[in-house]
């Protein structure tokens, strides 16, 4: 981690402004076919923030479907990422759409997902950024396709709000508890100034996780690390960038003590494309992870001069 400050320090918030510009220039490295399907784009909520074929989640095919002679129902707009050391440990994914809301279900149900993280919030600026895809009171329930989603309980904390859900699939009876994390603290704009408020939202999504997969271990015989993490802002690109590349980093940081924003991010954008929308999100990742060394211990505090903060690039 030292050589990282000396790194960031070296280049300069230009510098690293630079480093994001270069990897941003670069084409996607494959290709949209399936979510620019006619059926498919509907589907999207940006026509602009498509889903890599080698990637996509992809839902079971419904019978009850008359629309799949190209195979579209098993199309929704979510790409699996793989994680420090583990492959699909997320599901990258745009804000549920009304009428992608069965779909949305499905696929939890179907991957056996036990955590969703929401970054944005439902409306921003005045803006949809997201549908109000699942309970939002408790003792409130949902019916989307062949899911009943039920809010059983729900804790507030300064920085997010934990939902408890009882997901239940009306075709076979079967019931399953998830929970669904609200950040609410990423402002409108930009990124947060410090980033301890993350920090501990990620150590308390990570701390539920595991505790959730020991309890499901005997059902699971997926891959190590248990079922992948739903991860979602408005578009399923910026934010959840930030937040899945900053928590891969961190795990490395803790498992062999280094850290590689660049390649983390090129890698994270082979699986989903666009990760990471703008270079102060990207910036953000560094700082970020310095300011958990810090915490740690694994680093003195750092002593920023004017001249490392200085951009001229804005
Ligand atoms: N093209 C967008 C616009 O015209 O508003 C720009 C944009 C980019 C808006 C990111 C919002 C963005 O992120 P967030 O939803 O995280 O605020
Ligand atoms: N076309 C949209 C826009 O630029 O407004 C795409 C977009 C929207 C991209 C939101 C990123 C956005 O941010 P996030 O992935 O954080 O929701």
């Amino acid at each position: 981690v030292k050589e990282l400050v000396a790194y960031v320090k070296r280049k300069g918030k230009r510098g690293i402004y630079q480093e994001y510009e270069e990897i941003r220039k670069e084409p996607p490295s494959g290709t949209f076919h399936c979510s620019k399907k006619p059926l498919n784009q509907i589907k999207n909520r940006y026509s602009d923030v498509l889903c890599l074929d080698q990637s996509r989640v992809k839902l079971s095919p419904q019978d009850d479907d008359d629309d799949d002679e190209d195979e579209c129902s098993d199309y929704i707009n979510a790409s699996f990422m793989d994680g420090y050391k583990r492959s699909k440990a997320y599901i990258a994914t745009q804000g549920p759409l009304p009428k992608t809301y069965g779909d949305f279900w499905r696929m939890v149900w179907e991957q056996m997902v036990l955590i969703i993280v929401m970054t944005t919030r439902v409306v921003e600026r005045g803006r949809v950024k997201c549908g109000q895809y699942w309970p939002l009171e408790a003792g409130r329930t949902l019916e989307h396709g062949h899911f009943l989603v039920r809010n059983t309980r729900i804790q507030m904390f300064q920085d997010f709000k934990l939902s408890h859900l009882e997901l239940s699939n009306t075709e076979t009876g079967e019931c399953r508890d998830l929970a669904h994390y609200l950040y609410v603290s990423w402002p409108d704009f930009g990124v947060p100034k410090s980033a301890s408020a993350m920090l501990d939202f990620r150590a308390q999504v990570l701390q539920h996780q595991e505790a959730s997969f020991q309890a499901l271990s005997a059902e699971w015989s997926g891959a190590p690390g248990g079922p992948p993490v739903v991860v979602h802002c408005s578009a399923g690109i910026g934010r959840t960038g930030t937040f899945c590349t900053l928590d891969i980093c961190l795990s490395r940081l803790e498992d062999i003590g280094t850290v590689d924003v660049e390649q983390t991010v090129r890698r994270m954008r082979a699986q989903r494309a666009f990760s990471i929308q703008t270079w102060d999100q990207y910036y953000f990742c560094y700082t970020a992870v310095m300011e958990y060394a810090q915490r740690r211990g694994l680093l003195p505090p750092v002593q920023w001069s004017d001249s490392d903060l200085e951009t001229d690039s804005e």
